[in-house]
């Protein structure tokens, strides 16, 4: 089954399939996309939600209760939902020293009242998730910046917006999305861990959580599975953006898959083993080369891609070959407690390991790697 229906939650943010690709070297290639439009083909495609930055949405400021209202129509006609909403807090040159840890006092005060406002719009869309991604929280040189200094007032900011969110009864959830760089020379909470440990410091971190981007955490030559394993082993996944990227360079966005393919294999796989149930969202860039109508194929292949993936996953596991293999392979045997309850050190400390038995095991990875590839490339 390639047709996604919307039991498979897949949303697109308005700023993915309207981007115009616009590059450090270039013009746009693509003309500007009006969001009911959007809202209609992706409904069309069988997508669940569009998701939006306050500025993809209100461009035209004098216009503002014009646009929420031909959104909203658009919306209702459809039955699309808006499971997530964010903030820009880059492209205007105010926040060009960043929005929450500008230098300078009156841009963080604008940015925490942007981000208000569109707290307000996320909540009576219905929306569920909010999305933080400090694209220019961050600096080119260290003598830019005290770090310290501005990771309080990161924390200030957030913690200050979520007290709003309490205090409004809006039910909302903050994710927090990492990236290394690009565009500023150096972000804040620049990996899933940085952000991690960053949420354990904030005053309301029960309602902070991480949205992780595939192509942001292998630009740091990060393993995007493992982190998202760990997101999850901390109950701080909240929301996931799906793409593509080929290992560390400038952000790539690519389609879902078109990267490291048997990186998404394994991300699916965690995904939908683990009950996963929080929006599949794409936030990827139709390339520079595409024209109005590759937009949508490639909206498409993000969803293709998926549905391929998650049937080659599930088929790897009940795969009575790839079952024996896992067995072999000692891949129950980790969930055992290495101390037995109740246990004493001295009962530890009283056995003996066969040294030689264990330097002699073989653990028979690369059987199960190559049945997993198999099993993803269609050939079992
Ligand atoms: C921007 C960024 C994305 C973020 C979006 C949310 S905007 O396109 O590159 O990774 O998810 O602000
Ligand atoms: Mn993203
Ligand atoms: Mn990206
Ligand atoms: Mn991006």
């Amino acid at each position: 089954r390639l047709q996604p229906t919307p039991e498979d939650k897949f949303c697109f943010g308005l700023w993915t399939v309207g981007w115009r690709e616009r590059d450090p070297f270039g013009d746009a290639t693509r003309a500007p996309l009006d969001p009911v439009r959007t809202v209609h083909k992706l409904a069309e495609l069988g997508a669940w939600g569009v998701t939006f930055h306050d500025d993809d949405l209100l461009a035209v400021e004098s216009n503002r209760d014009a646009a929420v209202a031909a959104f909203r129509k658009a919306l209702d006609e459809t039955g699309l939902v808006v499971p997530t909403a964010t903030t820009d807090l880059f492209k205007d040159p105010v926040f060009k020293d960043g929005a929450f840890t500008s230098n300078d006092r009156e841009v963080r005060r604008h940015a925490i009242r942007k981000v208000m406002r569109n707290l307000d719009l996320a909540a009576e869309l219905g929306a569920t998730t909010y999305v933080f991604w400090g694209g220019r929280e961050g600096a080119e040189s260290d003598a830019a910046k005290d770090v310290r200094v501005a990771l309080d007032r990161f924390r200030e900011a957030i913690d200050f917006l979520a007290g709003y969110v309490k205090e409004q009864n809006y039910g909302l959830r903050f994710a927090l999305e990492p990236k290394p760089n690009e565009p500023r020379g150096d972000i804040l909470l620049p990996t899933i861990g940085h952000a991690l440990g960053f949420i354990a410091t904030l005053e309301h971190g029960e309602m902070v959580g991480l949205n992780p981007e595939v192509g942001h955490e292998q630009m740091a030559g990060l393993n995007f599975v493992h982190g998202i394993a760990q997101a999850l082993w901390q109950d701080k996944l909240f929301h996931i953006d799906l793409n593509g990227q080929h290992g560390s360079r400038y952000d790539q966005d690519l389609v879902f898959g078109h990267g490291d393919t048997k990186s998404a294999f394994f991300l699916v796989d965690l995904l939908e083993s683990s009950g996963w149930d929080g929006p599949r969202h794409f936030d990827y860039k139709p390339g520079r080369t595409e024209d109005a109508d590759d937009v949508w194929v490639s909206a498409e292949a993000n969803m293709r891609t998926y549905l391929i993936l998650k049937e080659r996953a599930a088929a790897f596991r009940a795969d009575p070959e790839v079952q024996e293999a896992m067995e072999a392979s000692g891949i129950h045997e980790l969930a055992q407690p290495t101390i037995a309850p109740g246990e004493s050190y001295e009962s530890l400390r009283g056995e003996e390991a066969d040294l030689e038995a264990l330097r002699a095991r073989g653990f028979h990875y690369s059987r199960l790697n190559q049945l997993a590839l198999e099993h993803m490339l269609g050939r079992r």
